[in-house]
């Protein structure tokens, strides 16, 4: 009966321990994952935020798109952010592809409503603090069915172009 020398024995524990530890490291980097995808709720998407820069402590526009990808309508019932006292979302002109009452704004099934320049946006009144690019704010939308969604908008320069919304699969 041949025997592997001790040495040998000890070098293969130490790479199954290495293996181990190796497992152990993967998990914290699973959950970054998942953070990183907190905007998405079941079935609701909210893509291509940001803040443009604004010039004042005043407020400042938040730019979005939400995808309902269920076969339900699905309402935003309310918004809050940690960079100002009060949040609102505000139509913009008569390009009325969206309907804001007390009840929220209402994302049809199937169906996406973006907010951008000369539609609409979420103003963030009485900023805490001036905002800056390379700065994010966030944002904690509540849907009537989706329940709480985060997301975090970078703040893009004056006269920096706007992220893009990627549409869900
Ligand atoms: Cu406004």
């Amino acid at each position: 009966m041949i025997r592997p020398p001790l040495a040998l024995i000890a070098a293969g524990l130490v790479v199954l321990l290495g293996m181990a530890g190796l497992v152990r490291g993967s998990i914290p980097q699973h959950v970054a994952s998942v953070a990183a995808t907190s905007s998405v709720a079941p079935g609701i998407v909210v893509g291509g935020a940001y803040v443009r820069e604004p010039a004042t402590t005043v407020n400042a526009a938040t730019y979005f798109t939400i995808f309902n990808t269920t076969d339900a309508p699905d309402t935003l019932v309310s918004v809050t952010t940690g960079a100002g006292s009060q949040a609102t979302l505000h139509n913009e002109g008569s390009n009325g592809s969206m309907t804001l009452d007390a009840s929220g704004l209402t994302v049809a099934a199937h169906g996406s409503v973006t907010f951008s320049p000369g539609k609409g946006h979420l103003m963030i009144e009485k900023l805490y603090g001036l905002l800056k690019p390379g700065q994010t704010v966030n944002l904690q939308f509540t849907f009537a069915k989706a329940g709480l969604i985060l997301v975090t908008a970078p703040v893009i320069a004056i006269a920096a172009p706007a992220p893009t919304a990627v549409t869900p699969k």
